[in-house]
């Protein structure tokens, strides 16, 4: 199964033979890994090179570790389609998952400077902050938070905004969401977040920030999401321009 006279390094190998495993379903989610002595024995290879392919099959995600127990199949990723300009929900329904959300707080809160400059209200006026986590099939996916331009959303309640953001403001408020600007950039999960989406301290998260305008140019949200980066990867479809 591992040849020892190829030029493909032998650690390589090894990480291919356990990807196969995984994705014929021999080794399913959350199964734990046999042990790098067993891996060893079996193909008759040293142990750090074991390590080494388990460290790959762990960067790459498809693996982790949970210290002092061992190592684990990932679950796999949700992949997320980044173009069209979708809610939460919409995202995790169609993918048949359940969404959910744990709102963190809701209410008006004065304006913080860079926000307030973007949804075109001045610095310390009252804006709508909310602070939800984002759950699909009772995991949590994304923490979330949201300010909202006060004059916009008329009567949005706590219990609104536990469901849908979008679809009361656009069944029940008839707005045009119109475009948005999103940016995506690669962080630490900050300690006080980490219980909150059930990873370790420390571990990658994707953060994303979205100002939102409706289709009359009118700022609607700006938005910052932390998403657990163990669980999420974003997918482009990208055109060479002519
Ligand atoms: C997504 C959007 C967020 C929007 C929310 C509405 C990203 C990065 N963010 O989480 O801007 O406010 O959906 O979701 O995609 P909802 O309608 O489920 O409340």
């Amino acid at each position: 199964m591992i040849d020892k006279h190829s030029s493909i390094p032998i650690y390589y190998q090894l990480a291919e033979q356990i990807k196969g495993r995984i994705h014929r379903g021999e080794l399913a989610p959350g199964d734990v890994l046999p042990s790098e002595r067993d891996f060893a024995e079996q193909y008759d290879i040293s142990r750090m090179t074991v390590r080494q392919a388990i460290t790959s099959l762990v960067n790459e995600g498809l693996l982790y570790r949970r210290k002092g127990t061992g190592t684990f199949v990932s679950e796999p990723k949700i992949e997320q389609a980044v173009g069209g300009l979708t809610s939460f929900t919409e995202d995790m329904r169609s993918r048949g998952l359940e969404p959910a959300s744990r709102m963190l707080h809701f209410g008006e809160v004065p304006a913080p400077g860079d926000v307030a400059l973007i949804l075109g209200i001045a610095e310390g006026d009252n804006v709508i902050e909310m602070r939800r986590i984002r759950l699909a099939d009772n995991v949590p996916m994304a923490l979330e938070t949201t300010w909202l331009h006060p004059s916009v959303v008329h009567g949005l309640t706590e219990k609104e905004a536990e469901s849908s953001l979008y679809s009361y403001l656009e069944e029940t408020l008839g707005l045009i969401i119109g475009r948005a600007e999103q940016a995506l950039e690669a962080s630490l999960v900050m300690p006080e977040e980490a219980d909150i989406l059930g990873v370790e301290k420390g571990a990658p998260v994707l953060s994303i920030e979205r100002r939102t305008y409706l289709a009359d140019d009118r700022p609607l949200e700006v938005v910052r999401s932390k998403y657990r980066a163990d669980r999420y990867r974003f997918m482009m479809d990208l055109q060479r321009a002519k």
